[in-house]
């Protein structure tokens, strides 16, 4: 049985990824982190232990940014795989802490692959990095793929670089199979709510429930590739099982502003939404009722934006046979009915 371990756990990913490497009967060890109260509500339907099909879960309490610790874990389980999920992963809080996220997106990837060698793991223990489209930044080339120049626009992203050349440098210096797997902007109904397309489908369905008044936006002009989770997670899966270790960008290929975004869930809860105004007095109001959906928040602005970001993912698809299977239109329905359904069951509670 394989023993896959994988750092990030109690994120998006991390739920996503646990449940696939669970049906590929592997013994997952989940690390999570330490907080005063739960983080596991995305694992919650989980038990840990001995699965139907002979798959195993085990959670690790650890930090990635104790280095002392992962070296006991890697001791401990010896990992045939390790998917580095774990990051502050929300871009405009790194313009706030930048230091915690260079410790953590930066240093925490070093300090594993750094683990893997000391303990002599390197023949062993396969690694993929959670790398990004903003390491393309202020975009050098429409659309971006793996030989695209980088050029990171945030601290968060400066540390995600830091990482996926930790992880190349790995793989060229130790021959550790490693990998980076650049992946666009992918959602789900496990989304966080910081997080635009969440922000806005919890937000428009807790509007049409009357549990809030307005959306608050920041750059609505902003275009970014949209996926499915799911899809990405079987993706990331694929990359650690080929023969040779390489690089891949994950993307649709299609991209979206997060105006159209605005405009597609609430015309699927049946709103007109109309603009009006210019700049920080834009408006997004229902063309019916005259009400105030959407207003413009410039605390939501970013000090350097990513404007553009589309990807082009032939190289995965053509050498690991990956293929989403969600459009842009399922993922808006698949997050957008289960926050309907949040926000009725929220209004039933109040
Ligand atoms: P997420 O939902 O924000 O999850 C981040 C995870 O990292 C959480 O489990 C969090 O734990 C954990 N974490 C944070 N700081 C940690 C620390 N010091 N030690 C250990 N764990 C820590 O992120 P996601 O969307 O699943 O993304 C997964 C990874 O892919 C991240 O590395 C992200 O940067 C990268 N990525 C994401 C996207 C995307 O569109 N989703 C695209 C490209 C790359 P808590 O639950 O305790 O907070
Ligand atoms: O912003 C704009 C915002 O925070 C998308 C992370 O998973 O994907 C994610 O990073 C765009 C930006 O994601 C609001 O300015 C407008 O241009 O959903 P986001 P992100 O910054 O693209 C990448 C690939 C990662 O690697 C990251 O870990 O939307 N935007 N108004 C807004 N964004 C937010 N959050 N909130 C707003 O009100």
């Amino acid at each position: 049985m394989k023993t896959s371990f994988v750092t990030g756990a109690t994120g998006q990913d991390g739920s996503y990824l646990i449940r696939k490497l669970l049906s590929e009967g592997r013994r997952v060890c989940a690390l999570v982190r330490r907080s005063s109260t739960s983080n596991m509500s995305r694992l919650a339907d989980l038990t840990p232990g001995r699965q139907e099909n002979g798959a195993e879960l085990q959670f690790v309490p650890g930090d990635l940014t104790d280095g002392a610790g992962l070296i006991g874990i890697l001791e401990t389980y010896e990992p045939d795989e390790i998917f580095n999920l774990a990051a502050q992963s929300d871009v405009r809080e790194s313009f706030n802490v930048p230091e915690l996220t260079g410790n953590v997106d930066g240093l925490g990837t070093l300090r594993l692959l750094e683990g893997i060698r000391r303990l002599g793991l390197e023949k062993k223990t396969r690694f993929y990095q959670a790398s990004t489209s903003e390491l393309f930044g202020d975009v050098r080339e429409k659309p971006q793929r793996e030989t695209t120049p980088f050029a990171p626009r945030s601290p968060y992203a400066i540390a995600k670089l830091y990482a996926y050349w930790t992880t190349v440098n790995y793989r060229e210096a130790y021959g550790i199979f490693a990998c980076n797997g650049i992946l666009f902007n992918h959602e789900s109904p496990l989304r966080g709510e910081n997080f635009v397309t969440r922000k806005i489908t919890r937000g428009a369905a807790r509007i049409r429930e009357g549990l809030q008044e307005t959306l608050r936006m920041g750059n609505i002009d902003s275009r970014r590739d949209w996926g499915h989770a799911e899809d990405y997670v079987e993706g990331m899966f694929l990359m650690l099982q080929q023969d040779s270790p390489d690089d891949y960008v994950l993307a649709t290929g299609e991209q979206h502003s997060v105006r159209e975004f605005l405009e597609i869930v609430f015309r699927d809860l049946d709103y007109d939404l109309v603009w009006r105004g210019t700049g920080v007095d834009e408006k997004g109001v229902d063309r019916r009722s005259g009400k105030t959906l959407v207003e413009i928040a410039p605390e939501f602005f970013r000090p350097t934006e990513v404007n553009y970001l589309c990807g082009d993912s032939s190289k995965a698809r053509e050498k690991l046979g990956w293929r989403p299977k969600h459009s842009f239109e399922t993922l808006v329905q698949d997050m957008l009915k289960n926050d309907v359904e949040l926000a009725k069951r929220e209004r039933a509670n109040n």
